[in-house]
């Protein structure tokens, strides 16, 4: 099914805008699942996914989280993607690119090797690096354009004839959208950016929006901001606050209550 359409039909079964980052992170998960069970990594998605599949339209998969563990990583990786059920949005997230040769590869294995729905991608060697991904249709890659970091502004606020670098890549996602499979990603730490950036690509291509919860950015703003002017084809990205909220027994039950709390929130301010 195209993107765009299960990423509306899963907006409106579960009422939600809402992207829970699984991030597992060896340091965060809690103690007893290390002595309790043979597969800590994915017993703890497993978990939290049972808790929160009612809550969200997408589930997104850091890639660094999963390598840094190696060939257990890539098998966690790949057991948690197919244990998310079909109707809920997976976005892989490895913010890939290269030379086209080399693209092709990173965009087979997002899309073919791992099966997500969509990936996230650097724009800074241009279309040739990005254009193996717009090639998969039905999918979304979603172009870095203003990221969440305090350090955003040092490229990305340069001026190229008056306008900033991020307004030039926004127009460029606008304009490669002819493949009809690009999204933007852009943080919710920077509201205005935001505010320009969605009316540079109009109302079809969604955005992927990190940055609240632990990195502080404002829900209201990035819900205004983000979304279409039917308060769609935005997913706002949390990751940290939500999985890591209980580290005992229920800490699946404390996801859920964060998650559920920032949902509410959202919807509160979509219009
Ligand atoms: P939390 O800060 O724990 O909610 O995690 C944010 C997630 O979004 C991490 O996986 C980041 O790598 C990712 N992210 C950003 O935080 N900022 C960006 O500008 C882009 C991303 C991303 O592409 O998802």
């Amino acid at each position: 099914m195209d993107f765009q359409q299960k990423l509306l039909d899963i907006t409106e079964k579960n009422h939600s805008i809402l992207c829970i980052g699984l991030d597992i992170d060896r340091d965060k998960i809690p103690r007893f699942l290390f002595n309790s069970c043979g597969d800590p990594f994915f017993e703890f998605n497993r978990s939290i996914i049972d808790y929160t599949k009612d809550l969200v339209c997408a589930y997104k998969l850091n890639m660094a989280f999963y390598e840094v563990l190696g060939k257990k990583g890539m098998e966690v990786l790949e057991k948690t993607i197919r244990y998310i059920p079909d109707n809920i949005v997976v976005i892989l997230d490895g913010k890939r690119n290269d030379i086209g040769n080399t693209a092709r590869k990173y965009a087979q294995s997002v899309f073919e090797t791992f099966h997500a729905d969509a990936a996230t991608i650097n724009p800074y060697l241009g279309i040739d690096g990005v254009i193996p991904f717009l090639e998969y249709k039905g999918r979304c890659s979603f172009i870095l354009c203003r990221t969440s970091n305090p350090s955003a502004v040092e490229f990305q606020d340069l001026k190229i004839s008056k306008t900033p670098l991020y307004q030039i890549i926004a127009m460029k996602i606008k304009e490669w959208n002819h493949f009809g499979s690009c999204g933007a990603v852009v943080g919710a730490t920077y509201p205005k950016e935001l505010k320009k950036i969605r009316s540079i690509l109009g109302e079809d291509i969604p955005i992927l929006i990190p940055g609240v919860g632990k990195q502080g950015g404002d829900v209201e703003n990035a819900v205004k901001n983000g979304t279409n002017k039917d308060g769609e084809m935005a997913i706002i990205n949390s990751s940290r606050s939500i999985i890591f909220a209980g580290d005992k027994e229920d800490f699946a039950e404390r996801s859920r209550e964060k998650a559920m709390l920032l949902r509410d929130e959202i919807n509160r301010y979509r219009r």
